[in-house]
């Protein structure tokens, strides 16, 4: 076993967000936790976005970002780590797409399509939200999803209200 550890098989996208409580400070948080683990490496944050809900939308706005990792982790592992780092933040899940402290959704994992039932990736319906397509693009404008780049996803979908919250990529890293 080497002392420095080969992350970087594979770079994953994540998604964030989250509208109860401090979002920010959750997926600030979030973020922090993951790049401090030896087998994760964030190498690019989008900028924070506020979004209108989706889906359910009588519930207030969501903070949402995207983030690029550099990981050793199987996807499994990795949805592991993203759950584990969700129960961290205490989140509590109560009714589909309703309220939460902190998502984190496996978005892609370099080109690997899964269909798996606790494990869909690409995620099923990021190419449908704005509120997913815009900080992506942020951070990987030129990747392939289903076929299209996320650029080409994102000028097809809805992004009215969504606004920037924090133009800074190191929002995440501020004390
Ligand atoms: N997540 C959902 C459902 N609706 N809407 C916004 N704006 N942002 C989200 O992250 C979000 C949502 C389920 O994961
Ligand atoms: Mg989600
Ligand atoms: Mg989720």
């Amino acid at each position: 076993m080497s002392i420095s550890p080969d992350i970087g098989a594979v770079t994953a996208t994540l998604g964030l967000g989250g509208n109860v409580g401090d979002p920010i400070h959750a997926m600030a948080a979030a973020l922090k936790m993951l790049d401090e683990r030896g087998d994760c490496h964030v190498i690019a944050v989008s900028r924070l976005y506020r979004t209108p809900p989706w889906g359910k939308t009588d519930q207030s706005f969501f903070y949402n970002s995207c983030a690029a990792v550099k990981t050793s982790l199987t996807p499994d592992a990795l949805l592991e780590a993203c759950l584990d780092i969700e129960r961290e933040m205490k989140r509590v899940r109560v009714e589909r797409w309703g309220p939460r402290t902190l998502d984190i959704d496996i978005l892609t994992y370099g080109e690997v399509e899964s269909d798996a039932s606790n494990l869909q990736i690409p995620h099923p319906r990021m190419t449908e939200r704005g509120f997913v397509l815009l900080p992506l693009a942020d951070v990987a404008a030129y990747l392939a999803v289903n076929g299209r780049l996320v650029s080409e996803w994102l000028a097809e979908v809805d992004t009215s209200g969504i606004e920037i919250a924090d133009e800074s990529p190191d929002w995440w890293r501020r004390p």
